[in-house]
């Protein structure tokens, strides 16, 4: 729920990709590094028209279902197998490197957790971006704060992520994640910057929508029982009128 908006902003207003130009040489790239976060991201394929929800819906999670818990490159619309963090980045700038050596117009863009940050390829990823002037490639971090085993500051330092990838290089911008405005805006931003790649900081709310899961690390991986259930999904109903009256 912590990148549901910046998913959902990305694919409605910014990525110039459709269930029609899945193998267009010119579409746009999206890499989601933190493939745990699947479940957003069905939701905004299954709308965009690449996949369709009651099929996700009937056979997701099942024993040979394509519908995995993590983006699988077999369905329409995934350029990436993802899942064991620390790699979208990487290949994203290969991606965007390709765009620039091709001499095509496409952008990539990729999402990482912040808790992924831990990872060194990520900073190896950091580093490459802006040495080869990649202003086709945007990066954003999910930086809601939490990671499995709790507060990311607790697990290791991170503050802050604005001058750590300043300092590498790269152009930033330090938004809420969960207003689609400033989203819209940031990522408005981020295609016009020239010369060198942009990182949104998306600072977000884990579990946005429902104060039943907000902030609270044991949501990364829990079922709700039967009363929470009915408490969540009143709370996005109401998170639902409430974006599309404002
Ligand atoms: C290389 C690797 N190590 C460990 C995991 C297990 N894992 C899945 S999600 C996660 C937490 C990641 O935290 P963060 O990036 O902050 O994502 P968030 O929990 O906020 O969605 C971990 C450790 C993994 N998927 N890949
Ligand atoms: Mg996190």
């Amino acid at each position: 729920m912590s990148v549901i908006d910046v998913l959902a902003c990305l694919y409605l207003r910014h990525l110039n990709v459709s269930p029609e130009t899945v193998d267009d040489p010119d579409r746009d790239r999206f890499v989601l590094s933190k493939g745990h976060a699947m479940e957003a991201y069905y939701a905004v394929l299954c709308h965009q028209g690449f996949l369709d929800l009651d099929d996700v819906k009937a056979r997701f999670s099942k024993f040979g279902s394509p519908y995995i818990g993590h983006p699988n490159n077999k369905l329409p619309g995934i350029e990436m197998n993802s899942g064991s963090l620390g790699h979208g980045l990487p290949v994203a700038v290969g991606m965007a490197l390709a765009g620039k050596m091709d001499h095509r117009d496409y952008r990539i863009y990729t999402i990482m957790g912040d808790g992924e940050l831990a990872e060194g390829s990520v900073w190896e990823g950091a580093m490459a971006g802006p040495n080869f002037g990649l202003d086709n490639l945007c990066a954003i971090v999910d930086r809601n704060r939490l990671q499995i085993s709790g507060s990311t500051e607790d697990v290791m330092v991170q503050d802050s992520q604005e001058e750590r990838w300043a300092a590498f290089g790269w152009n930033v911008l330090s938004i809420d994640g969960n207003d689609l405005a400033a989203v819209d805006a940031a990522l408005t931003l981020a295609a016009e910057t020239k010369g060198k790649p942009t990182a949104i900081i998306a600072n977000t709310v884990k579990g946005y929508g429902s104060p039943v899961m907000e902030n609270k690390a044991p949501w990364h991986h829990q079922l709700p029982n039967v009363e929470q259930y009915a408490q969540i999904t009143a709370d996005f109903a109401a998170r639902k009128e409430a974006v599309l009256r404002g």
